[in-house]
């Protein structure tokens, strides 16, 4: 902020630059004491004024760059990008930005994002380059630098410490070590930019120079890679042409959870962190958040809730999806995660001036967008609607915003079926069929879904929902459909539901007669919810003890486990022999069912 030394900086440069050697003044930005993720004592636009007002400072100081440094927090970082575009907008100067974050020994940066989150977050921006600094020696940086180098668009910069500080606050690694280590790294091909930072001096650089001087910098990639979709949270989650289904945890709403409405009500967060836990125990790669309710303070609860998660690592870890029919909930949710979140959702409903507007706003964020088939005309029903509005968003986005096509998840609308109104019984029907043509017409997009909405009317025979839901997937995911919001923990394995309701339920989603609906209604009135599961339990642990375990097993209940294990080795001579031969029989089925898409991973895993 400090203009004079800015001005300062620059008259020396001036003076000892020559055409054959000029030289350049970073504005340096330091790390500031106040961080978001980390304390949540400063808000998003105090912040953002500082950064703007150092930026300010730094510009008509004359800098060529602008530098954000020693960031150890991502949430600070977006907010500096952001104060640095305000005043770049305001000053009518075009300066370059790099950021450089800082990795501690344990691996991550402070506020918990790993190299990969970290450039996921960033990758929307264009970036002079990006790179680490401070914290360690260089040693400590050689997996992250190794890893920036793999997949970095931008140039890279390494400015390590001369070794981690001893208990006096020593630096003691000598020119020597320091120029060592770094060499191998431009050996290697990774670097782009090399100095030195705390405990480092002229002697450092020089000898870097003198090792490595005339080494070639990295040559960065310029193909972007256009089949993958990549989200962030403290960890990074990358969708790739061969990726399993992603499943999105839909019990954080406060409008499909009645358990957590009635948390976020009694301002019990606590425990409504743990339905977030939860859910990614169960196996959600992401969580769907929505606090759209009449009687709450929706904003205000979106980032208090985001910013707890924050601090709880197993939670944070996976993207965040924030979900609102509000703006102004969205935006308060983009403001407090460090990662790259998907924004659920924005539609033409209000015509294309408005979703422009929107589209853009979450470009500067660098998220995500779920587009919901939805224009000025209402919502999609049929096929042709749900290309048609898919399409035209699509163009809009891409052609119009330069949206990069993978960070485009289309939901062309799950309805609820089987309501018994003639015209929704094509709804499963047309999801699917409209998936196979979206995926083809715009490429490299992401196709999602509330697969929960789609067995409503069955509210309360969760039997029933669950084998809809199980069904409809299993076809979904066939035409293309890459992830959906579900119940992670409560989806069923397909080749387990019983074959009576699985023609029922096939049936009703393909719509295949005008019965059909009535014909799943009934079948749902002879089972009465849980005395039906529990009788049906009964029922296979009288199967022969082989089989009992295979069904154990594949359905993930580890209840029985030690009382059929003492069963059945009355039939063996060893342990090993149970292991190779009934349970390792029982994994081969679960491997075949995951292998055609009739289970699921966390299935797999239980
Ligand atoms: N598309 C997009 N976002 C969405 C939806 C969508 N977000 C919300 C919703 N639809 C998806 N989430 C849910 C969450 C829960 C339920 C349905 C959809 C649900 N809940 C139980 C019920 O209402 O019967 C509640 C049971 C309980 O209280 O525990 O079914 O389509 N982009």
């Amino acid at each position: 902020i400090n203009l004079t030394s800015a001005k300062l900086a620059r008259d020396m440069v001036d003076k000892y630059s020559t055409p054959q050697r000029p030289r350049y003044v970073a504005g340096s930005m330091g790390p500031t004491t106040k961080t978001i993720s980390l304390t949540g004592g400063i808000s998003f636009e105090e912040l953002t004024e500082s950064y703007k007002e150092q930026a300010h400072g730094l510009i008509q100081g004359n800098v060529d760059f602008l530098l954000l440094e020693t960031c150890q927090d991502t949430i600070n970082i977006k907010a500096g990008v952001n104060g640095i575009r305000e005043a770049i907008e305001e000053s009518w100067v075009n300066v370059p930005i790099a950021i450089q974050g800082t990795i501690e020994p344990m691996g991550t940066l402070l506020a918990g994002q790993d190299i990969e989150a970290l450039y996921t977050s960033l990758q929307h921006l264009d970036l002079l380059w990006i790179g680490l600094n401070c914290a360690t020696g260089p040693s400590f940086m050689s997996d992250h630098i190794r890893q920036l180098a793999e997949f970095s668009k931008f140039p890279i910069a390494c400015i390590p410490n001369a070794g981690l500080p001893d208990e006096d606050g020593n630096y003691n690694e000598t020119p020597d070590m320091f120029s060592t280590t770094v060499k191998g790294f431009a050996d290697n091909g990774w670097l782009n930019v090399v100095g030195g930072c705390c405990g480092t001096d002229n002697h450092h650089i020089a000898h870097f120079v003198e090792a490595a001087g005339k080494n070639e910098p990295r040559k960065f990639k310029i193909k972007k890679e256009t089949e993958i979709s990549e989200f962030s949270g403290l960890e990074n989650f990358a969708i790739r042409p061969d990726s399993n289904f992603t499943m999105v945890g839909e019990r954080t709403n406060v409008t499909g959870s009645l358990k957590f409405a009635r948390l976020i009500k009694e301002e019990n967060y606590e425990e409504a962190l743990e339905v977030a836990l939860e859910q990614v125990q169960n196996g959600a790669n992401i969580i769907d958040i929505n606090m759209d309710e009449g009687l709450l303070d929706s904003e205000n609860c979106m980032s208090r809730f985001l910013n707890l998660i924050s601090a709880e690592p197993d939670i944070a870890k996976v993207p965040i999806m924030i979900d609102s029919s509000k703006w102004s909930v969205i935006q308060s949710g983009l403001k407090v995660v460090q990662g790259k979140t998907i924004v659920n959702s924005i539609s033409l409903k209000e015509g294309e001036k408005d979703f422009i507007e929107k589209a853009t706003e979450i470009l500067d964020y660098g998220a995500a967008v779920i587009v919901m088939a939805f224009d000025e005309k209402g919502q999609a029903e049929t096929v042709e609607r749900k290309v048609e509005i898919c399409k035209r968003a699509y163009n809009i986005l891409t052609d119009k915003l330069n949206f990069n096509p993978t960070d485009i998840i289309f939901d062309p609308n799950i309805l609820a079926i089987a309501t018994g109104i003639e015209e929704h019984n094509d709804f499963a029907k047309n999801f699917i069929d409209a998936t196979k043509i979206i995926k083809k017409e715009c490429p490299g997009c992401r196709i999602s879904g509330g697969v929960s909405n789609l067995s409503f009317s069955f509210r309360g025979n969760n039997t029933v929902r669950e084998a809809m839901h199980s069904v409809f997937l299993f076809h979904a995911i066939d035409a293309g459909m890459d992830m959906g919001i579900v119940n992670a923990g409560q989806l069923i394995v397909y080749d387990e539901i019983p074959n009576d309701l699985l023609n029922l339920v096939d049936n009703v989603i393909f719509n295949r007669n005008p019965e059909a609906t009535q014909n799943l209604i009934d079948f749902a009135e002879t089972l009465d919810g849980i005395v039906k599961d529990k009788k049906k339990n009964e029922e296979w642990r009288k199967k022969p003890i082989k089989e009992v375990i295979s069904y154990s097993l594949i359905n993930g209940i580890d209840k029985y486990i030690v009382e059929d294990i003492e069963n059945i080795r009355e039939n063996y001579d060893s342990a090993l022999e149970i292991i190779e031969g009934p349970l390792m029989e029982g994994m081969q089925t679960v491997g075949d069912l995951f292998g055609s898409g009739k289970m699921f991973l966390p299935q797999v895993v239980k």
